[in-house]
């Protein structure tokens, strides 16, 4: 069920009815991935989608068990972690699930208060409230487990001035590729388990009071040979969108079980990150070794102009441009969007990237879901997956 959004400028201000007030989001803060070898990592974000070098720990700073980057493109920070022995439990995520997400960090006012409301509405604790201070201030932190071992980390940072958190040190780097323009996390999607999706929508509701406001079912959601059903969970102001997948039955395997088998259990899909200007984004991570699914076929493209025709749209950018960098176009009432998927960015068919550009449409790509299906599952043949 669809409900009616009342502004594309996604501000402070509550803009969907029946989300709740007692867990304001004022953005994504962070998102922080477990991985082998951090340092290698750091070099492909840098390299690749144009990150740049913010934040370090590690042994020079005193941190004996683990390595930390922090790496950050307008307001986008990835920290990425790494154990330095075996003793360390980070290596039981990383032997279970390869690399992945962790943890999607939330910036809020109050820690302490995101953590009470949301524990007292049946979160499982993570973290309890921890305060870490330094000569710039104090950043308080606390955790709750949401879908899998993905955890939801509450950051307040309004009383520090440092650069990421105390225990971490600029980074300074002789390496600095120019950014490609990514901007801000527009949405994050998790994959569950079969029929577990409303179980995680009901939590989204009741524990941090989201709302959905856009479903997806395997009638919508399927291709000739595989389907999955997916419902968008968003906070009160829009800021935060988190969809949540299923697998659904089809002729074939569905790509979220092939996710769910290969990151063994639920966990984040795909990282949409927001750009405004998506030809310049796509040409430079192409030129940079980014690979992205193969591109939709001609008559996906001829469809394209009626698309727009029918929403009375104008396609600012010139479409055979977008064809040869595979870009798709998706419209509704309010606007068109400009998307593209990347490959797996892992060995493990887990964990990929949207790149998305907004022009005014606030839907996630509907109208290019087959397309795209199709593109998937052309890559889940190869991988003898489908
Ligand atoms: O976030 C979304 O809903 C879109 C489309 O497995 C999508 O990016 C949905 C499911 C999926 C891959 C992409
Ligand atoms: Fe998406």
């Amino acid at each position: 069920m669809s409900k009616e959004i009342k502004s594309v400028d996604y501000g402070l201000e509550k803009i969907f009815e029946g989300a709740q007030d007692f867990l304001p989001l004022l953005g994504t803060d962070y998102v922080e991935f477990y991985v082998g070898n951090a340092k290698q990592a750091a070099h492909f974000y840098k390299t690749a989608f144009g990150f740049q070098s913010y934040a370090y720990k590690g042994l020079e700073t005193g941190s004996k068990d683990t390595v930390s980057y922090v790496l950050k493109q307008d307001k986008i920070r990835l920290v990425l972690t790494t154990p330095l022995s075996s003793e360390n439990p980070i290596n039981d995520h990383i032997v279970k699930h390869g690399d992945g997400v962790k943890v999607v960090a939330l910036w809020v006012d109050d820690a302490r208060k995101s953590y009470e409301e949301t524990t007292k509405r049946g979160a499982k604790s993570y973290m309890e409230p921890k305060v870490e201070t330094d000569e710039f201030g104090e950043v308080v932190r606390a955790g709750i487990y949401t879908y899998g071992e993905t955890v939801h980390m509450f950051v307040e940072r309004k009383n520090y001035n440092g650069v990421f958190m105390p225990g971490f040190m600029k980074w300074e780097s002789d390496y600095n590729p120019e950014p490609v323009g990514l901007k801000y996390i527009d949405h994050m999607v998790g994959n569950v388990g079969w029929g577990e999706m409303n179980t995680w929508v009901k939590w989204y509701e009741d524990v941090m009071g989201f709302v959905n406001f856009l479903s997806f079912d395997d009638k919508q959601i399927h291709t000739e040979y595989s389907a999955l059903m997916s419902k968008v969970m968003s906070n009160g102001n829009g800021r935060i969108k988190f969809p949540i997948n299923e697998p659904a039955e089809g002729k074939k395997r569905s790509q979220i079980e092939e996710y769910l088998d290969f990151y063994e259990g639920p966990g984040v899909q795909h990282i949409a990150v927001a750009t405004d200007d998506i030809i310049t984004t796509v040409s430079q991570l192409r030129a940079r070794g980014v690979e992205f699914l193969s591109i939709p076929p001609e008559e996906y493209y001829r469809a394209v102009p009626g698309r727009l025709e029918e929403f009375s749209h104008e396609l600012r950018e010139d479409i055979e441009t977008l064809k040869g960098l595979g870009i798709m176009i998706d419209a509704d009432e309010e606007g068109y969007l400009l998307q593209i998927f990347t490959k797996p960015v892992e060995d493990r068919p887990t964990l990929f990237f949207e790149i998305i550009q907004r022009m005014g449409a606030r839907g996630f790509g509907a109208g290019n879901f087959k397309a795209l299906f199709e593109s998937i599952e052309r890559e889940q043949a190869k991988r003898g997956t489908l």
